[in-house]
């Protein structure tokens, strides 16, 4: 039972009673630019905008694609990705914008900037990221991860999948909040995919109540990610309805923000597990 609701985070105390749509805004050449009329700063601002009109609660906005294999993008690279982006979105965005980054420097120049929570799949543990983040009044997300992005998916081993991912999140919680990050600034994810076999998967989502029970609000991402095609079969196009079954479930076991690329679909699912849910 989760208990803890609220989420400070910059601007914003989210009330999270409710799961929260979290709308992926990705600004990297290959998944925006269209070779030419519209560069890809224009489009990825025109598709967070879309995405609050169809009910985004948060937006996650990210310039260095984390999936298996993934190739790094230089810090100045990530930096004219992402800014024009969130400079342009600051000033118009009726939600709190997230920066999807382990990178200290783009934590940085993304907080001036006036985004309101980092997204970090390397939980604070670069060299300088939670001193940034502390020095700021932004949430944060600290998610698991075996492993690093190009490597991960090689062969990720755990003796017990769960209580390791418990035992990392508490002790990552414990470290940033003894270096001033208050309690209500943290949300946690057990990082579906990063270093883990469809088995591992499968398990963290059987036990999401035990990871919940950590007591703060669980993040979960698993939209279009491959352990869905692992079960229902289709490429990424044609993960939708398994990505909604999966984002059901994670709410009714106690997920309160769910990372997704169709948001106005996930908003509707997640509409019914509102109003089902007991308070
Ligand atoms: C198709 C589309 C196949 C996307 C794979 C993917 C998470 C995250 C990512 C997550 C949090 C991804 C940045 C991986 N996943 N942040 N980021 N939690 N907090 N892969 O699960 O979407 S990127």
């Amino acid at each position: 039972m989760q208990t803890q609701y609220l989420f400070n985070c910059g601007k914003y105390q989210l009330n999270l009673n409710r799961p929260h749509v979290m709308g992926i805004v990705n600004v990297t050449p290959d998944s925006f630019s269209d070779g030419g009329k519209y560069s890809s700063t224009d489009l990825a601002v025109e598709h967070g905008l879309a995405l609050i009109a169809e009910g985004a609660d948060i937006l996650d906005i990210g310039g260095e694609s984390t999936r298996p294999g993934a190739p790094p993008v230089s810090l100045d690279e990530e930096l004219r990705r992402v800014m024009p982006v969130i400079e342009a979105l600051a000033a118009v965005s009726t939600v709190p914008l997230s920066i999807d980054t382990y990178k200290p420097e783009v934590m940085r120049s993304a907080i001036a900037a006036g985004v309101d929570i980092v997204n970090d799949v390397r939980a604070l543990q670069e060299d300088g990221a939670v001193e940034i983040v502390a020095n700021s009044d932004v949430g944060v997300c600290l998610m698991h991860m075996q492993g690093m992005p190009l490597t991960m998916q090689l062969a990720p081993s755990y003796q017990d999948v769960v209580s390791e991912v418990v035992q990392f999140l508490t002790d990552r919680m414990y470290v940033v909040t003894s270096a001033g990050i208050a309690i209500d600034r943290i949300v946690l994810d057990p990082g579906f995919g990063f270093g883990k076999t469809t088995a591992h998967n499968i398990a963290l989502i059987q036990h999401l109540t035990e990871i919940d029970a950590i007591g703060r609000p669980l993040l979960v991402g698993l939209s279009r990610k491959s352990i869905l095609g692992k079960i229902a079969g289709g490429d990424e196009q044609q993960r939708l309805h398994a990505g909604l079954a999966a984002s059901v479930i994670s709410a009714m076991k106690g997920a309160k923000i769910v990372r997704v690329h169709d948001v106005k679909a996930t908003v509707d699912a997640l509409k019914i597990v509102t109003a089902v849910m007991p308070i």
